[in-house]
């Protein structure tokens, strides 16, 4: 694909990134202007790996707060920002450390299992975190567990459930964006492109998620569309995805599932938002000590099992 011409504002982000010495993480649901000016994109676990391997000192983190905290977890000695601070995750809002503790309470001897969509101080309430890549994974290694609690998403733990055959302790959490995906409407995006293959991501409707041909985090659908055989694909996630389908396969066609899965949150960073956020150096996302401790080992002993 043709790399168009940077504008003005593009070249004066760029011209900002390296005085201070910052790189972009941009997030697969982003705004196109935003995946544009990116040094990486990909999900929330890929880019926290890249802001932790990086030899940049600032992080520019496009996204949601949980994921920058995630960042800030793996590289406590970078500079985490978030152009937008108030850029959450209604999901992981849906269940607070208080409210783990005391459903740890009623099943002592259950293993605990945090989606990555949580904040960092459920995180630290975690056995082990897990992304919608590798849930299953997870799941499956705790086969000597009797009892395993899965939060907050009440649709991945029921897809884990069924990929797994194991009945989990659940909470009654969702996500507002992929669950406005009906069962209608990939119905009616099939009869118009009947030879296009359906990737749905598990956090839609379990009655979506029964369509799907395959069911994938963000960083799934970019690889399944790349290596598929399948010339047309409808897309069961954030809207913010389809555009760099399209720009990492060209010659293939990718329709949204429903033109009204966008999510509020991802699209309030924008370029002008990423230059204000170089120029300050605000505003920042930082994990104390006593909980990013706890919460890191969460994540370590996921990587383990992955
Ligand atoms: O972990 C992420 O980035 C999320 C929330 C979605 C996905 O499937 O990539
Ligand atoms: Fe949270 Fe859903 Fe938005 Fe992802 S798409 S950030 S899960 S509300």
């Amino acid at each position: 694909m043709v790399k168009k011409e940077n504008t003005e504002l593009e070249i004066k982000i760029n011209q900002l990134k390296k005085k201070r010495d910052a790189v972009i993480l941009v997030h697969n649901y982003q705004l196109p202007e935003v995946q544009d000016i990116a040094d990486y994109r990909g999900d929330s676990l890929e880019l926290s790996r890249v802001a932790a391997k990086t030899d940049a000192k600032v992080i520019v983190f496009c996204g949601v707060y949980f994921m920058a905290e995630t960042a800030s977890i793996l590289s406590p000695e970078k500079l985490v920002i978030m152009p937008d601070i108030h850029a959450g995750c209604p999901m992981a809002n849906m269940l607070n450390a208080q409210e783990l503790i005391k459903l740890k309470q009623k099943h002592p001897n259950a293993a605990v299992v945090g989606y990555v969509n949580t904040s960092a101080e459920v995180k630290a309430e975690l056995d082990y975190c897990c992304t919608s890549t590798n849930a299953v994974a997870v799941v499956n290694a705790l086969k000597d567990k009797e009892e395993i609690i899965f939060v907050p998403d009440k649709y991945l733990a029921d897809y884990v459930s069924k990929k797994t055959g194991r009945k989990l302790i659940t909470w009654n959490g969702f996500c507002p964006t992929h669950i406005r995906i009906l069962p209608e409407d990939v119905k009616r995006e099939k009869k118009f492109h009947p030879f296009a293959k359906i990737m749905v991501h598990p956090e839609c409707l379990s009655s979506v998620v029964a369509m799907a041909d395959a069911v994938l985090s963000t960083s799934q659908m970019a690889k399944f569309a790349k290596e598929s055989e399948a010339k047309e694909f409808i897309v069961g996630t954030e809207s913010g995805l389809i555009y760099r389908l399209k720009q990492d396969n060209p010659a293939k066609e990718f329709y949204p599932a429903s033109e009204r899965a966008v999510c509020p949150n991802m699209k309030r960073t924008t370029q002008e938002k990423v230059l204000w956020a170089l120029e300050e150096l605000k505003e920042e996302v930082k994990v104390p000590d006593q909980i990013r401790i706890r919460a890191k080992k969460a994540i370590d002993r996921m990587l383990e099992i992955i």
